[in-house]
């Protein structure tokens, strides 16, 4: 190979090389990996207990503490998850680590079994990565899950019952007495 062909094979391999990562990073946009700490200091929880992902991204479950595993209680429908490796008393200690790519969108509950129901958490997979109320907060109570759309009926009702009581009162301005007083004559 002389220099001229070197140089011209160069350029070519970097074209592909360039185009070979424009479009990987098209299709796959930044998969990223959440850490969740198993039992840190001790308590009996998994921390933070709820994350949000994207599809293709990982969650990684780091051992702060011994003798807890992942146990995977439900999945979207479609999805396979098993959760840490043996039967459910099988469990893993400090330094542990055991990780997980989620594909399909939905919400995946798991607990560690011997400290079940307590110590148990949730990955919700969503096309943001991010809680649905403006993202800030990622340890949305469950119980509150279903007001945001509550709240939204009621902004929609409020506004409607101010536009109705407006015509109500712009009617009974323009016609409402022209009636009576018509016919009191
Ligand atoms: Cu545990």
């Amino acid at each position: 190979m002389n220099r001229r062909e070197f140089l011209r094979t160069g350029a070519g391999a970097t074209a592909v090389a360039a185009a070979a990562s424009a479009s990987t990073a098209g299709t796959a946009a930044a998969a990223e990996t959440t850490e969740v700490a198993v039992g840190p200091g001790g308590n009996l929880v998994f921390e933070p207990s709820k994350v949000y992902v994207k599809p293709g991204d990982t969650v990684k479950w780091v051992w702060e503490s011994d003798n807890h595993n992942v146990q995977v209680l439900s999945t979207p429908e479609g999805a396979e998850w098993a959760g840490t490796e043996g039967p459910k008393t099988q469990t893993y200690n400090t330094g542990h680590e055991y990780e997980h790519t989620f594909e399909t969108k939905g919400t995946y509950e798991y607990q560690c079994f011997p400290h079940a129901p307590s110590m148990a958490g949730q990955v919700v997979v969503n096309d943001s990565g991010e809680a649905p109320s403006g993202g800030a907060n990622k340890e949305a109570d469950p119980k509150h899950m279903g007001v945001p759309i509550q709240a939204h009926f009621v902004g929609i009702a409020t506004i409607l019952a101010i536009f109705v009581s407006l015509m109500f009162t712009f009617f009974l301005l323009k016609y409402g007495e022209s009636p009576h007083a018509s016919g009191g004559n």
